[in-house]
């Protein structure tokens, strides 16, 4: 080789293993160590020295993720190691662990005398599973499962995939099979369907199709579009020990050597011992499932020791040693029976799809949200279709599509009324807004009744007892019109209620009294103005000391406040500078209702002024908006992204990049217990 040539041989491998290891700590580790920039002078650097010296190309060159000529068909693989199926636990209950240990015990031969089974549990993604081969540390091909026997090489597409390694440390086999998912992250999946829509294009349907149609593209340039990624949790073909292959004891140690040679392994696999534990990691996993950045449909369980799997063997095309123990689905389809359109507190008219029940996500679903008119349109709703629904924790149920092919002959498309179907009047649509209201204001009964609940709800003045039903009649029978008028009420208009016994309504008496003594933030919470949350409320509520300082402050006084804005200092004068709103204020305070008043703080005296936080991941016990909301009462600033100005990261379970950057930074880490207590601090 020319001297030149060795030179350049030399510069290529050294930027190579450069771009190989930044690549995982960007991808996998989610915690880069170099700037992007400085990646792209590289990666440019090492474009321009293979296209001087072409001999020196290599496929596993990071340069070669993307390139690959548009196909007209996926060749077939046929698998070295056939792909396996998991055998599903039909007991969806807790106890079906219990199931699967007393079967691998029995089939292990044990009795109760002999010590506990030891497992290993790892969850169940809801994408597409792949065979990765690499021959001499390099990836050569990849294919999709197919039948289990055969499957689709789509070693372009998979390319495209920057978590996954092109190119093996020098320890591992000269054959190497890994086996796992390509899936895509919920919020990877939401911005890909924003860029859709802006784009006019149609949206996807949920994040594990939508990985699965990009694996199966034909040019590899569109698949690099999407942001797959993958996690391995098993081994296909393998070099063998006698032949110098690896000799591994346990599927763990099997995990964290795949994971040391640059392969993404969910950081939730745990060893589990006996049944017991295995429960608990379901329980424990069933409960993070909506917080886990990707779907996941169930936790998977496996014995550990290698040689017991091998003793156990397979029952028809699925191991003995393993079970996938599923949660219910969290999308169903169903048909949509009616499209109500139902008015909200203020105003707001929201389409809602009235479905045949569906059991989904754990419940009886039989509404779910369109949202507004243009989610309406985009997703074309209509009376009779089928759709999917999806349910996912205490998310309100919501139709994710329409089966187009299932659609009745003469189903009409939805069109938002342009009168209130409550009060019948006007309903508009202002510039720039996405939803329609009601123009009816508290005229408007069902807005009325919204407005009750709500200043009635625990976070408000609490009425306990005054409910929905309670509420629905009170306002039908025209025995309460605003919010004073629930201070009029005796024991006679209570009894002529429907099913209202003497000792409910003097119950509800007994709350109303018992609500009149409240907190001037509860108070301004409860009055429903539009934008004023918990948080805003208690922030005015500090600020201004005083009911009448905040009904009279200026919009640029508010301004002054921390957490208001030009909207809601515009929403809160407006309410304000309405004389039937300063009306029921009066007539509430005439009514008995009070609270005490202070001065008003000066802003720099709340605990947390001049600090920012960033919250990431999923805490115990506390929403990430209550969280913020918290924080925000006590004058700091909740900011998206880490940066040297952040002062504190508060951190829960699934905690990704930014805690790794806050580390990087040096910045303070607070789980949920320091944050409170930094909270209960009497001065920060
Ligand atoms: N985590 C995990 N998912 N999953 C799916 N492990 C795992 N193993 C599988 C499958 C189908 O199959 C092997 C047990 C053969």
């Amino acid at each position: 080789m020319p001297t030149k040539t060795m030179e350049a041989a030399t510069q290529i491998a050294a930027l190579r293993a450069h771009l190989h290891q930044h690549a995982h700590h960007y991808y996998v580790l989610d915690a880069p160590q170099i700037p992007d920039a400085e990646y792209d002078r590289m990666f440019q650097e090492l474009q321009t020295l293979e296209a001087a010296y072409p001999e020196l190309r290599s496929p596993d060159s990071p340069t070669q993720r993307v390139g690959g000529a548009v196909l007209s068909g996926f060749a077939s693989v046929r698998h070295a190691v056939p792909m396996l199926s998991i055998r599903t636990e039909t007991d969806t209950q807790a106890s079906g662990a219990q199931a699967f240990d007393a079967r691998v015990r029995k089939e292990l031969g044990l009795t109760e005398a002999d010590p506990l089974v030891e497992y290993v549990a790892e969850l169940k993604f809801d994408g597409l599973a792949v065979n990765l081969r690499y021959e001499q540390g390099v990836l050569v091909q990849a294919a999709t499962r197919g039948d289990g026997e055969s499957g689709e090489d789509v070693t372009q597409n998979i390319r495209t995939l920057g978590q996954i390694p092109l190119r093996l440390p020098n320890d591992a086999p000269a054959v190497l099979e890994v086996r796992g998912e390509v899936y895509m992250r919920r919020d990877d999946f939401e911005r890909l369907n924003e860029q859709q829509r802006a784009k006019g294009e149609k949206t996807f349907i949920n994040p594990r199709n939508t990985a699965a149609g990009a694996l199966r593209q034909l040019d590899p340039a569109i698949a690099a579009q999407r942001p797959l990624r993958f996690f391995a949790y098993g081994l296909g073909e393998c070099t063998p020990p006698e032949q110098g292959g690896p000799v591994w004891q346990s599927h763990y140690e099997l995990l964290q050597t795949l994971k040391n040679w640059g392969f993404p392994v969910a950081s939730q696999v745990e060893r589990a011992l006996g049944a017991t534990k295995l429960i608990a990691y379901h329980a424990r996993i069933a409960a993070l499932r909506d917080s886990l950045p990707f779907d996941i449909d169930g936790v998977v369980y496996k014995l550990n020791s290698l040689a017991l799997q091998r003793q156990l063997g397979f029952v028809s095309r699925e191991p003995r040693w393993a079970v996938a123990h599923k949660y219910p689905a969290q999308e169903e389809l169903t048909t949509v029976l009616a499209i109500d359109v139902q008015v909200g507190r203020t105003g707001k008219l929201t389409p809602v799809a009235k479905l045949a029940p569906v059991f989904v996500g754990g419940v009886t679903v039989t509404n779910a949200t369109l949202h507004n008119e243009d989610e309406a349109r985009r997703k074309d709703v209509r009376v009779g279709d089928t759709v999917v629904v999806r349910r996912a924790g205490d998310v309100i149920p919501e139709v994710v599509s329409v089966l187009a092919q299932k659609r009745v002959a003469d189903a009409q498309p939805f069109t938002m009324p342009h009168t209130c179907p409550v009060c019948g009047s006007a309903a508009l649509r202002e510039e720039g807004e996405a939803d329609y209201r009601c123009t009816g204001g508290l005229f408007c009964s069902a807005q009325r009744k919204q407005a009750i609940l709500h200043f009635a709800q625990r976070r408000a003045v609490e009425v306990e007892g005054l409910g929905d039903k309670l509420v629905e009649q009170l306002v039908d029978a025209g025995i309460v019109k605003t919010l004073p008028d629930l201070y009029r009420l005796g024991l006679m208009a209570l009894a002529n209620l429907d099913r209202m016994a003497d000792k409910s309504a003097q119950n509800l008496l007994e709350a109303l009294q018992k609500s009149k003594q409240t907190t001037l933030p509860r108070f301004v919470f409860g009055l429903g103005i539009r934008h004023v949350g918990e948080a805003t409320a208690k922030a005015l509520a500090r600020h201004f000391g005083q009911l009448d300082a905040i009904m009279n402050a200026s919009e640029a006084q508010l301004l002054e406040v921390t957490d208001v804005g030009p909207i809601v200092a515009l929403s809160i004068v407006t309410f304000f500078a309405q004389a039937h709103n300063r009306e029921v204020v009066e007539q509430l305070r005439a009514c008995g209702l009070q609270w005490q008043e202070g001065e008003p703080a000066p802003r720099t005296a709340l605990p947390l002024a001049g600090k920012t936080f960033v919250i990431t991941g999923s805490l115990p016990t506390l929403s990430r908006e209550q969280a913020k909301e918290l924080l925000e009462a006590a004058g700091a600033k909740v900011a998206g992204s880490v940066s040297k100005k952040t002062d504190y990261v508060v951190a829960g379970a699934e905690a990704g990049s930014k805690l790794d950057k806050a580390q990087a930074l040096g910045v303070a880490v607070l789980d949920e217990a320091g944050l409170l207590a930094l909270l209960a601090e009497p001065s920060n």
